[in-house]
């Protein structure tokens, strides 16, 4: 999953849309928003590539910081802060 975002990013300099895709691509139930359980199986799958698992107590303070709006979802605007600082990261690899 971060080959394939990393990528996308070396293609597609639009991060907005690089984010979009992202976004629809942890979206499974297509719902236009990140629900926590989605975040997890996302999260999980970053964390094997890396070769960490996150613990519930890691995922908690996470989900917490990036649901600003604590509605219990994440909206695009909300996962962009996320995924921008993941693009940040990859890019200075
Ligand atoms: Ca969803
Ligand atoms: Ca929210």
């Amino acid at each position: 999953m971060l080959s394939e975002i990393a990528e996308r990013l070396a293609n597609n300099p639009n991060r907005e849309q690089v984010a979009k895709f992202v976004f629809d691509s942890y979206d499974t139930n297509n719902s236009g928003r990140i629900e926590k359980s989605e975040l997890k199986v996302a999260m999980n799958r970053i964390g094997a590539e890396l070769g960490q698992e996150l613990t519930d107590e890691q995922m908690d303070k996470a989900w917490a910081k990036m649901d600003q709006d604590k509605d219990g979802t994440l909206d695009f605007e909300e996962f962009k802060v996320f995924i921008m600082g993941l693009f940040n990261a990859l890019s200075s690899e």
